[in-house]
């Protein structure tokens, strides 16, 4: 059904929250870090971004090539080629790169699994060395399973060592990966196979998930049931929980590894090959296959990871003093880019995680975070509003002192969970990297550096180095100071998109049609007097009332400000009077109720915060909302709620159905 509601449009977003608190980088941590200071910071990205090329070259000095590259950058918008003619692997650089300065025997992965058999965690420490002949012995198994350069490898894996493997391996060998999150259904399985033509699928058993083992084989069976494009299925076993292995066509990986050499040469990959598929929903239609290619995307990764989270390598002497856990699953692009190809080439230890945060209970997150001493962590706002709600004793059981660098991603974090995270995690000497960025961008885009930036809770600061950002309106112009606008990056940067697979027009449609000439994310944002972005919330979501477009984020900000909201989405809904008005759906913190009264408090707490405009017109109490698997609220679903429509909407990417279904009940 169509969406009735009145469409804003993000080039007269009002904003209206007020955010003053600022936090300079804590000087002990700005002395040590890789920039040291705004000075820094600021004519470094003037440079960048007034020559791309001689940053960019500079930056991939440090990787290695087979062929060094003929040209940085040709641009043919919206089409770009990095690296021109460089023959290059990164599989080689994750791996072989740092065995062959003497650091074979660093930690490249800390691994923790979610069972802790007899109470004793489970925990693999896997070296650079070690990691190359697990790769190497697998390329050699895919080589054997008839995979060429070329072509696509579909991975459904558990968070497991073999999931790295894989994707490494794949690499390796010039194969693009495709890899679909395991908490996905058979026939999201079906779809991306179809759609990447691929003829192999690696997969396990099943995998760990709050003491059960998710079905993984059986859905991969029942998704071969819709496709007959699969030839070749390679199965891991995880949890031995029982599987159908077919004749012919299933593998089990011990089997085909057990007399696999370890011995298979990196590839000489081309600059522009492509290095992998990942599909990312967007709101409507058919998820869509956004490509990345490896030169680009392996310099962008690299020196992303090492500026924002502040990396320092290992040496051949010692470890490195760092240990970073990001809790994003690899099946995202965070996984890809800052679990495993990002942080790899920076020689720091990256721990992987298989579990949820509350398994076996809510603590074990901070028991991770204090047995690793884990330096640098990341993740997501709809992880840290939840540790809001569960309460600091969890926390307080555990020292965390080792922390040094708290970063977020996903979502837009609102300043009270910001200060929550700066004042409860980071102890108040934690820099907080908001990193805003995106499947389609592959790397960090506007986000603090952590020894320069003056952080405010709520804004994801500024762009990084050889990066273009601005908030203009349809016709390309600036908006002024603090007006709200479309967000769009004006240059080409290395690990941007080069297309979506099998879909040119869509492409050009999607990021290029909205302002001529400029990468549009489809996200609204605004820029302060200190050149400080805020993201207000995607374009779609814009709600107009009383004529004035508001961006999502300021109101749900204010909501969760109120001392007994954990969490809040609002949507715009057909109003009688008002034509349209603001519904919000609130969770609320551990013990409280929700009553009348609490109702009328809440929306005078955010027309005291806002102004009259932002008040909502309703409130809705509800244990949970929808979100993507991803931790994304998914408004487009509560909007059909709030109008009491029918829901044809696309759900596959809804983490719990039955949250609809109960809201849908109170309705
Ligand atoms: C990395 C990732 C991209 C969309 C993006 C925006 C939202 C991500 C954000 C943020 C505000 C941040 N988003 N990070 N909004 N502040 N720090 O999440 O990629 O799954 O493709 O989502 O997520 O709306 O456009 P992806």
């Amino acid at each position: 059904m169509a969406d009735t509601q009145p469409k804003g449009d993000a080039e007269s977003m009002e904003s209206v929250l007020h955010e003053e608190r600022k936090f300079p980088p804590p000087p002990a941590f700005a002395a040590q870090a890789h920039v040291k200071s705004l000075d820094e910071y600021e004519t470094l990205h003037k440079e960048s971004v007034d020559n791309p090329e001689k940053f960019w070259a500079e930056q991939a000095a440090d990787l290695h090539w087979f062929q060094k590259w003929d040209r940085v950058l040709e641009w043919d918008l919206p089409d770009a080629k990095w690296f021109v003619g460089a023959k290059t692997n990164l599989a080689y650089n994750c791996l072989d790169r740092q065995v062959e300065a003497g650091l074979g025997d660093r930690t490249a992965i800390i691994w923790e699994g979610e069972p802790t058999p007899g109470g004793q965690p489970e925990v693999r420490r896997i070296s650079y060395k070690q990691l190359l002949d697990d790769v190497s012995r697998f390329a050699n198994v895919l080589k054997d399973l008839g995979v060429k350069k070329g072509d696509v490898v579909t991975i459904y894996m558990p968070m497991v060592p073999e999931l790295a493997v894989a994707m490494l391996a794949c690499a390796r060998i010039g194969a693009p990966h495709s890899i679909i999150f395991g908490g996905f259904s058979a026939s999201a399985i079906r779809d991306r196979v179809e759609d990447g033509q691929s003829k192999i699928i690696i997969t396990a058993d099943g995998g760990w998930r709050r003491g059960k083992p998710v079905p993984l084989k059986e859905n991969v069976d029942e998704a071969l049931t819709m496709t007959d494009r699969v030839e070749k299925v390679v199965v891991l076993e995880r949890c031995q929980n029982p599987v159908t292995m077919k004749e012919g066509r299933d593998h089990w990986w011990h089997e085909c590894a057990a007399d696999a050499s370890a011995d298979c040469p990196a590839e000489h990959m081309d600059a522009e090959d492509l290095l992998f598929i990942l599909y990312t929903s967007g709101s409507t239609g058919k998820p869509k296959g956004i490509m990345h290619t490896t030169a680009g995307y392996m310099v962008y990764t690299a020196t992303t990871a090492g500026i924002t989270f502040d990396l320092k390598p290992a040496t051949a002497q010692a470890e490195s003093p760092d240990v970073y856990w990001c809790t994003a699953d690899i099946g995202w692009i965070t996984g890809h880019s800052y679990i495993i190809y990002g942080l790899l080439p920076n020689r720091v230890p990256t721990l992987m995680y298989e579990g949820a945060p509350d398994t076996p209970d809510k603590d074990r997150f901070w028991d991770i975070i204090e047995r690793h001493k884990v330096t640098k962590f990341y993740t997501a706002p709809t992880a840290i509003r939840a540790f809001m709600k569960w309460g600091s004793e969890h926390i307080d059981k555990h020292d965390i002192s080792s922390l040094q660098l708290l970063g977020t991603v996903g979502e837009p974090i609102n300043p009270e969970a910001w200060m929550w995270y700066h004042q409860t995690i980071g102890n108040e000497k934690c820099p907080i990297v908001d990193t805003w960025w995106q499947t389609e961008t592959g790397g960090h885009m506007l986000t603090p550096v952590p020894g320069a930036t003056t952080t405010v809770p709520g804004s994801c600061t500024r762009p990084f180095f050889g990066i273009d950002a601005a908030v203009v309106n349809s016709e390309g112009d600036e908006m002024p100071t603090n007006a709200g606008g479309i967000l769009v990056i004006r240059k080409p940067w290395p690990s941007m998109l080069r297309g979506i697979y099998g879909n040119r027009q869509r492409f050009i449609d999607t990021y290029w049609s909205k302002v001529e000439g400029y990468y549009t994310a489809g996200d609204g944002a605004r820029k302060d007097q200190d050149g400080n972005f805020w993201i207000m919330g995607r374009i779609d979501d814009v709600i107009v009332v009383a004529g004035h477009n508001l961006g999502t984020m300021e109101v749900e900000s204010a909501l969760v400000s109120h001392p007994a909201v954990a969490e809040a989405a609002v949507v715009g809904f057909p109003h009688e009077i008002k034509g349209t008005g603001i519904a919000s759906f609130v969770t609320l913190r551990g013990g409280v109720e929700g009553t009348d009264q609490l109702v009328e408090e809440i929306r005078d707490h955010v027309a005291h915060e806002l102004g009259p405009i932002s008040k909502p017109d309703l409130v809705r109490f509800t244990d949970a909302l929808p979100k993507t698997r991803s931790g994304k609220i998914m408004r487009r679903l509560l909007r059909d709620i709030a109008a009491g429509r029918e829901i044809t909407q696309d759900m596959t990417t809804l983490e719990d159905v039955s949250i609809l279904a109960k809201l849908q009940g109170q309705g």
